[in-house]
């Protein structure tokens, strides 16, 4: 979508950089480079950014010029070129510490209507309606929704809004807790997977992860172990196809071993037996544990 050399250009005249910076946002940095028209001409440099945003918003940060900026053609066009938004055509537009959003229709907040009528003293009611068709988990998009009073004598509205798109265990989590406090901490306090707020020594990631009721220190779903056929055996209840489950063995509670990812089938209601592989009369050294580690993507 953006070249990674300035047409070939921009070495050694600049650099081009580009940063995934998080699951909404990738940036290209054009450091110092030389604008096209001068490539051969005077020392003209250019410092800025594109910055692309998953939700189709790209902004334009001019950091700095060396040079006039009235001669060039600055907008956004499609791939075929046959389609395009201009900004500006020679003419002084950009300039130094400038920055330039372009933000398609927000696709992710509808409402119920743009206008409505209401006498004095009744009610006019607007409803939004949020799709996270296209999000993926992490996501978050915020919109100040405005209503604006005609006829005057009234100031505007403004209704912040915000969507986060949540993990399954963000999702389990607002469930048991309702809304952090802070818009988004699914991860501090309460919400922190190694809390325990009902106190009965077992996680929150633990909870969820064996199908345990976050809020009840009477349901602490733990693994169980026994004996069987000179084994020892591990059985758990493998609730989540989100997290991944690792049985692991030891000699001397030392060094583990992995024996198994995934065992079994997911199930809020069957649990998974893991069937140790050493037997244990005849293990040497004569001792064996058995333990499993859950984790989080
Ligand atoms: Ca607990």
């Amino acid at each position: 979508m953006i070249p990674s050399t300035l047409q070939g250009y921009a070495a050694p005249n600049g650099t081009i950089h580009t940063q995934l910076v998080d699951a909404d946002t990738f940036i290209v940095q054009y450091t110092n480079v030389k604008p096209y028209s001068q490539l051969a001409g005077a020392d003209e440099r250019f410092t800025g950014q594109v910055v692309l945003k998953r939700d189709g918003k790209i902004r334009l940060n001019y950091k700095s010029f060396n040079f006039g900026q009235d001669s060039a053609t600055i907008g956004i066009q499609n791939s075929a070129r046959n389609q395009a938004i201009q900004l500006a055509h020679n003419q002084p537009f950009a300039a130094s510490n400038l920055a330039v959003q372009i933000a398609p229709p927000i696709s992710w907040l509808t409402t119920s209507a743009t206008s409505a009528n209401a006498a004095s003293g009744a009610t006019a009611q607007f409803t939004l309606a949020a799709n996270t068709t296209g999000l993926v988990a992490g996501n978050v998009r915020t919109f100040n929704y405005t209503v604006t009073p005609s006829g005057g004598g009234q100031p505007p509205l403004v209704v912040p809004v915000r969507l986060q798109v949540l993990t399954p265990l963000e999702s389990w989590k607002l469930q048991n807790f309702g809304l952090p406090t802070i818009a988004g901490a699914f991860t501090s306090g309460t919400f922190a997977d190694l809390a325990d707020p009902d106190g009965d020594g077992v996680s929150n990631l633990l909870e969820y992860a064996f199908g345990g009721n976050p809020s009840s220190a009477l349901s602490a779903p733990l693994p169980t172990s026994q004996i069987s056929n000179l084994t020892l055996q591990i059985t758990f209840t493998r609730a989540r196809s989100d997290l991944t489950y690792v049985v692991q063995g030891s000699n001397d509670l030392l060094t583990w071993t992995d024996l198994s990812t995934n065992p079994g089938t997911v199930s809020l209601v069957t649990p998974v037996t893991y069937t140790d592989s050493v037997n244990l009369p005849t293990a040497n050294p004569p001792r064996r544990f058995l333990r499993l580690k859950v984790s989080t993507p």
